[in-house]
Parts: structure tokens; sequence; C-alpha cells
């Protein structure tokens, strides 16, 4: 086997059967290879940025790991935001970059110039703060060892992308036909029965040692796969539970004491009930300032606070918070909780929970549109979410359009996700296509806003060629609404290069150059279940008022319990009625 041959039979020896890519001289030796392979396929994106976030949507609908390919230069570079999004969210994903033939490149000159073969760019430099792995291999010996090494990295512990440049000499040398193993994945170490006896009395004691428990469902515990066995010990015990919006795809949204999202775009009632707890337990989310805001003071500031997670370096920046820390693979908690011994939450609590719960959760509206008569996009998610399938795949993007979606869906058993932590705009359109190519008789329905969808138009070709039935949600306010907003608060209303500068794509017409149908939608009504049916790809352009606000919205300077439309003195007291709150800045 060559070098080349060698990649192709181990990706799919390892589950990896599909590769997305934009083929170039320094990786077509690959693509070449992965197609002789008959186990393994490739698909032909229109930039290697969409190609690696479908890559990575594909971790995230069906726990198989996404692979990329890409040329040197700038095939390479063009990879990164994909990557980046993989890398903030703990996604495996792997990632093949061609590269010069050694003896052209610039390491073999021994000198430092910019570049020696055309198309090289030190891409595992370039890539190494948003890889958990970036390697070079310069001989067949090292492919085998490193392929082999990376996909445990990816795969193991707090997961995350790595990147294998391979220079062309290398994919072209002979390298033997034995194909190295991967271990069974990590976290099947066992945990010492002493230190789960510990943890378990720790979180024992601190959950008896309080009066108003409540839980942060974080991403970390579906990404160690424990997610069903976490909500049900959290329904059992009746603790009050919120989510980070990353975890919002692991629990049914119809669990008793689910109480909705946290943080600055967070759902009103959660966030009262975060601010008033007395104990706060985290489970696998890194608290970021979309959660806690800017000011992390303010955040639960009666409660103590104690978190889990695999990764000890997140747990070291709450040391100045004064928060407790237990450093754990997730896939242990199962067996943490089931030690725990904790008869649950009752009284003045729970009906505290419940009430919040009757009187917030599922109720964000626009009130920007009713009083201005415009379609609200809280009632087209709404909407949208009552006529697609149980099983649905349901893919978010960024701005405004991504916290409508994030804070109306009402997930069941549908598959929502977005790249939370990056959030490039653009991403949900690619990541609807990778969905897509890996789950084939799912519904996939991307939602995107005008702004974002012009970062991967290419794509919809993607779409045509591959002949994907995806339904794809124009929230269209035309122009960079969550940025208008921000200058409506801070910048007197200023609108540079958010709406001013910006111009209006005609959708129909750029999707029609496609042959792609495209629907025009200014009423709730309009949106049938005929356009769900899925015979075809469709683009529903859903058209908003400009100034559509994100309501509810944290403003600077605020705790997440008193986020914009304000409500008055009186409500805010009763609301907050275990601690106290000053409402000045
Ligand atoms: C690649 C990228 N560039 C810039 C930004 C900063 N940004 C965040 S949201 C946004 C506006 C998005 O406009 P649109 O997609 O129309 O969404 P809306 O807020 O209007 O719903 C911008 C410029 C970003 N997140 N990603
Ligand atoms: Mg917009």
């Amino acid at each position: 086997m060559t070098g080349a041959e060698y990649i192709a039979e181990f990706l799919s020896r390892h589950g990896c059967d599909k590769v997305f890519l934009l083929t170039g001289g320094a990786c077509a030796f690959i693509v070449d290879a992965i197609a002789r392979n008959p186990k393994v396929d490739y698909y032909c994106f229109a930039h290697e940025q969409a190609a690696a976030m479908a890559a990575d949507a594909t971790w995230r609908v069906s726990r198989n790991v996404g692979v990329t390919m890409a040329t040197s230069g700038p095939g390479a570079t063009n990879l990164l935001t994909g990557i980046a999004c993989s890398y903030f969210d703990s996604i495996p994903s792997i990632h093949i970059t061609g590269q010069v033939n050694l003896g052209e490149s610039a390491a073999h000159l021994g000198v430092r110039v910019r570049q020696a073969g055309f198309q090289e760019a030190n891409i595992v430099d370039i890539a190494r703060p948003i890889t958990k792995y970036a390697v070079q291999v310069r001989s067949g010996d090292e492919l085998r060892h490193e392929l082999f090494k990376a996909y445990e990295i990816a795969t193991t512990a707090r997961m995350g992308p790595v990147l294998i440049d391979v220079p062309m000499n290398v994919q072209q040398e002979e390298v033997g036909a034995h194909i190295d193993a991967v271990p069974p994945a990590a976290g099947d170490t066992g945990l010492d029965q002493e230190e789960a006896e510990i943890l378990a009395n720790n979180l024992t004691s601190f959950l008896r040692g309080s009066e108003r428990p409540c839980v942060l469902f974080g991403a970390g515990v579906s990404l160690a796969g424990v997610e069903l066995e976490a909500a049900k010990w959290l329904e059992g015990n009746r603790i009050p539970f919120v989510s980070s919006w990353n975890a919002l795809s692991s629990f049914r949204h119809d669990a008793t004491n689910f109480c909705g999202q946290v943080g600055v775009y967070g759902n009103r009632g959660g966030n009262y009930i975060v601010q008033n707890c007395d104990a706060l337990l985290v489970l696998g989310s890194r608290l970021d300032n979309r959660q806690r805001s800017g000011n992390t003071k303010n955040f639960a500031p009666d409660a103590k606070v104690m978190v889990f997670d695999v990764d000890e370096e997140e747990l070291k920046k709450y040391e100045a918070d004064g928060y407790e820390t237990r450093c754990l693979d997730l896939v242990h908690l199962p067996e943490i909780l089931s030690r725990t011994e904790f008869s649950g939450v009752a009284g003045i609590w729970t009906e505290y929970a419940a009430g919040m719960k009757a009187n917030y959760f599922n109720k964000d509206i626009s009130t920007y549109a009713s009083r201005h008569n415009t379609l609200s996009p809280y009632a087209v998610v709404r909407q949208i979410n009552g006529l697609i399938d149980e099983e649905a795949i349901v893919v978010a993007d960024c701005g405004a359009n991504l916290c409508w979606v994030y804070q109306s869906f009402f997930r069941t058993a549908q598959n929502l996700f977005t790249a939370g932590g990056n959030s490039p705009m653009g991403y949900s359109l690619p990541a609807a296509i990778g969905a897509a190519i890996e789950a084939p008789k799912r519904q996939i329905v991307c939602f995107i806003g005008d702004g974002g969808l012009l970062l991967n138009s290419q794509e919809l070709q993607t779409l045509v060629e591959y002949d994907l039935n995806i339904v794809i949600v124009i929230l269209n306010n035309s122009g960079y609404g969550i940025i208008r907003q921000f200058q409506d608060n801070y910048m007197d209303s200023r609108h540079e290069a958010s709406g001013k500068g910006v111009g209006l794509a005609d959708f129909s017409a750029l999707v029609g150059a496609y042959g792609i149908d495209y629907v025009r939608v200014e009423s709730v009504d309009a949106l049938t279940p005929e356009l769900f049916d899925r015979r075809k790809a469709v683009v529903i352009d859903t058209i908003l008022g400009e100034g559509t606000l994100i309501e509810p919205k944290l403003e600077m300077g605020r705790p997440i319990n008193d986020q914009f439309p304000y409500v008055d003195d009186a409500a805010f007291e009763a609301e907050n009625q275990f601690v106290t709150f000053s409402r000045t800045r």
C-alpha cells in the first residue's frame, strides 16, 4: 500500500466512510486512493471551510468522526474556521492536508524563507492553537504511527479536532499492508472505587447542605454519552435544572423539572432560578460569559457552586470565584450519581421553580413584532417546530436568528445544534449538508440569517449535486440584526457596517440560480405542512421587521436575572424572593 492508500484504508476501518473535501494537487493522490477504496467515499464541497463545518456536524448527528481533506496552502488555511468550531465545542474530527514534497519544503532548505514549495504553508503551526493535536508526518512509518495516535487523541478524554499534514512524497511511499488498530475509547479505564466513593460523598453533602439546589446541565454530559442517565437522575430527584445552549439537545424539554436555558439570551424563569438558588451543581459546562455574563460575581451570588468537568485546565479558572471543582471524565457520572444519597427537593423551592416555569418557559415572544405588526421570529420557530418530524435534525446559525431558535425551540427527540463556542456566520448550511449526508433518512432543517447565508451560499450547489432535500429557513431582517441591537444600546443607533454598507441579496434570484425552490413567507399561516414534505430542497424566506429584537436579552453590567425588556421593580422583587439584587449597574 502507498501512504495515500493507507490513509483510505485506515479511515474505512475506523468507521470513517466519508471524506469531505475540495481537491488540489497536493492531496490528489489521497483523493484518488479514497475513490479506489470501496469502503470509503468522498463528497466535494465548494469551500474547504464548509467541508470542515460539515465534518463537525457529522459527529453531532451520529457520533461518527467526520473527516476532511484539503490541499496545501490556501486549501489548508480555508479549513480553519470549521476546525475551530470543533475545537471550542469538543467535537472530534480529523483533517488531512496535503503538503509539498519534503524535498521542496522550507524546512528541507534549512533557511528561514517564507515559502519554498508552491502553495507551501506551515499549516501545523497555524492550526495548533485550534486543534487537540497537529502533526506533519515525514515518512511512511510516521504516517502509520501518527494516524493511529491522532485518531485516539481526537476521540478520548475531552475530544477535539486533529490535523495530519502529509507531504506528497509520503503519500506515494510504500508503507506495507498492516493496518494499526485503535484501542477501545478512553474512559473505559474504570473509576477507582475509593475515588467514586469520595466524589459521591462530596456530592451528597453538597446537596444535603442546601435548601434551594439547582443543576446546570452542560454539553459535556452528552459528549460523554451519559445524558439519558443524568436526565433520569434529575427527574427522579425533582431538582430544578437549567441548560447551557450546547446541552439543549441532551434531554426532552417536557421533563417536569427542566426550567429553560440560561444566560445572556436565556429564559427569564431559568435565570431567576439560578440567581435565587443556594447550591448550583454544574455538570460538564465551561460556563462561558454568555452564561454567567461579563461579571461572574453577579452569577448565582448566593450559591455555593460545584463544577464537574473532564478538563482540569477549565476548572482552574474558577479559583477566583471560589467554586468547588472536581475533575471527572463524565462517562463515570452515572456511577457517582447512583451512589449519591439525596432524598430530593420539596416544598417552597420546588413550588417557586414550578412557578417560574409556568410564567416564563416557552413564553418568549417578540413584543417588537406585536408593536409593529410584523412577523415574529419566535412564532415562526414554534410553527416550524410543530410541523417537522420528531426525529428531525435542526441546525441553527449565528446572530439574532440563532437566539430566536434557541429561545423558542421545544426539543423532544430532535437533534438541535449549532457551533456554540465559535459561532461563525454561515455555519448552519454546510453543517446541515454534513448532517444530510450522514443521516440520509432524517429530515433536515437549517435556520440561517440573511447575512449568514451569504458566507456559504456557494454550498447550495453541493446541496443540488448530492440531491439533499434540506429545508432552509432564512430569518430575514434585512441586515445584521444582532449587531444593530448592540449599536442601538451602545452607539446611538449608528448602524455602521450592519445596515449601512451591507447590501441585501435578492434571495429569490440567488436560490433560483441553483435551481432550488424559493418561497417568500410573510405570515405564520403561510408556513404550511407541504413546505416540509421532504420531496425536494426548499428555501423559505421569512420576512421580519428590520428592527426585530432579541427578547429577552441581557445588557452589559446587569446580572442575568435583569434582562431587557425590563420588568417593573415590584415584579423584579417578587420573582427574586430569595436573594436581594440591586438594579443599578
Ligand atoms: C464569520 C463571522 N463574521 C462576523 C461575525 C460577527 N457577527 C455575529 S452575528 C453577525 C450578524 C449576522 O447577521 P445575520 O446572519 O443576518 O443574522 P441576524 O443577527 O440578523 O439574525 C455578525 C456580523 C461572526 N459571528 N462570524
Ligand atoms: Mg439578518
